[in-house]
């Protein structure tokens, strides 16, 4: 992978100048002021972190390197993998060379399908990919090299481990699936791509609908800024030193909380339960008092709000149109509708939610289990399998830059009582 090396080489070296320039003239500039009610409310809105892979703007979402999402429509992950990284789509030839570098290191070791095996029977999946992850991390290029490298030079060995990382991820997560569902093991074809690998290995046949579905789920879902408890977990993490198999297991821990990427398993259970009770296609006015009953309870609706953006978000809607245009007749599909036109009313009407409108986690599922993949406990591995690719291109990309251990203050209640005045 000399091209990428060299592409990053320069792109580090001239971005740790221009960041030192910018800071030795410019360190004492303040660019934002925190509020009590921000310290106490996780942070929210605090400008604190350097991310260059990709911001979430309130309301236009994700922009990644520049592009809006809905730009990126026609490409693959390892084009999106490669912008991530160095700023720019590749050219066709450094496609061709990075996918050929990828297949070489698209492998899992001997001993993984004993590991998965021994793991409780019935632990959920994202436990397993992420214990398969961790267990892996003697394989860590930057581990090895830590002691002879100079800081500098660190990113080099991180990139190794993200190259390695993104390439096993797919093939991962299908022996997770097949492995917790008891599934044949159906081995692709050894010179396929990151998207054909991952469907033919998830459903067990090719299927072109199902590969293009999956590229855009993937796409969508690559990155979304260090703010985020997945990336932000992750990147605290690679700021110690550990390495990459350490963080990106860091950061899939966050993911499998219920608000931030279980949301996408609890929103098919949800949804399911409205079935249960309601029949398959309940009426609107059933929903909505399902639906009441629940915030009434002091449960949050899964699916629904976003701590960033403040409209509908571009990642929901590129999935809801293709969903909508193969599954419209299907009586999942026409509830889940149903069920975010009532939850956005809803949310509307509650006096401190700020975003009101499905998220992505409210369309992952259904388009997932529409395709075939019925066990909704694997859903938050594949949202795993896709943000991986942004918190590998970020840790690379802060250790090029060279950025410092992350260590903010914290303060003691009756610390910010007395500076209040109170
Ligand atoms: N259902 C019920 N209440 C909700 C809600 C929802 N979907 N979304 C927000 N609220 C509540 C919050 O819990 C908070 O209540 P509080 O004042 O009693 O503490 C209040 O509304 C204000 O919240 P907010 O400022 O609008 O959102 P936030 O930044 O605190 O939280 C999020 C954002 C995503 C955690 C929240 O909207 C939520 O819990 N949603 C449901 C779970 C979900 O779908 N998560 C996935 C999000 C996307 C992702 O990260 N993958």
């Amino acid at each position: 992978m000399d091209i990428l090396r060299s592409r990053l080489a320069s792109q580090f070296s001239d971005s740790r100048e221009s960041i030192g320039e910018l800071l030795r003239e410019n360190g004492e500039f303040v660019i934002d002021s925190v509020h009590l009610s921000q310290v106490f409310g996780g942070m929210r809105g605090i400008h604190g972190l350097v991310c260059d892979t990709s911001t979430v703007d309130p309301i236009a979402g994700l922009v990644i390197r520049g592009r809006g999402v809905k730009e990126l429509g026609a490409c693959s992950p390892e084009e999106v993998f490669w912008l991530l990284l160095t700023g720019e789509l590749p050219e066709y030839e450094e496609l061709f060379s990075f996918r050929q570098d990828l297949q070489l290191r698209r492998r899992l070791p001997d001993w993984m399908d004993g590991f998965l095996a021994a793991m409780p029977a019935g632990s959920h999946p994202m436990s397993m990919f992420n214990a398969a992850v961790l267990a892996m991390q003697g394989q860590s290029h930057f581990a090895r090299a830590y002691h002879s490298t100079p800081k500098s030079e660190l990113w080099q060995p991180a990139l190794e481990d993200a190259l390695d990382l993104f390439a096993t991820m797919p093939l991962l997560a299908v022996r997770v699936y097949r492995q917790r569902y008891g599934l044949v093991d159906k081995p692709g074809s050894a010179d396929a791509d990151y998207i054909s690998q991952l469907a033919s290995g998830l459903l067990g046949r090719e299927d072109s609908d199902f590969e293009s579905l999956l590229r855009r789920y993937i796409v969508v879902q690559s990155d979304h800024e260090n703010g985020n408890v997945c990336a932000l977990a992750a990147h605290v993490t690679g700021s110690a030193h550990a390495d990459l198999y350490y963080a990106v297991s860091a950061g899939l821990n966050g993911l499998a909380g219920h608000i931030h990427g279980l949301a996408a398993q609890d929103f098919i259970r949800f949804l399911h339960s409205l079935q249960d009770e309601l029949g398959s296609e309940p009426a609107e006015e059933s929903i909505r008092q399902a639906m009441q009953q629940r915030l009434d309870s002091g449960r949050v609706l899964p699916g629904f709000g976003h701590a960033v953006l403040r409209q509908a978000d571009p990642r929901f809607e590129i999935l809801y149109a293709i969903a909508d245009e193969r599954y419209q007749d299907n009586p999942l599909f026409r509830l889940a509708s149903r069920v975010y036109s009532v939850g956005t009313e809803l949310l509307k009407a509650h006096p401190r939610v700020k975003n009101p409108y499905p998220n992505v986690d409210a369309i992952t599922g259904v388009v997932l289990q529409l395709a075939g993949i019925e066990q909704l406990e694997f859903y938050t591995v594949l949202f795993g399998v896709s943000l991986s690719i942004g918190i590998l291109a970020q840790n690379v990309v802060s250790r090029g830059i060279g950025s410092p251990i992350v260590r903010p203050r914290s303060v003691a209640t009756a610390e910010l009582r007395a500076l209040a005045g109170g």
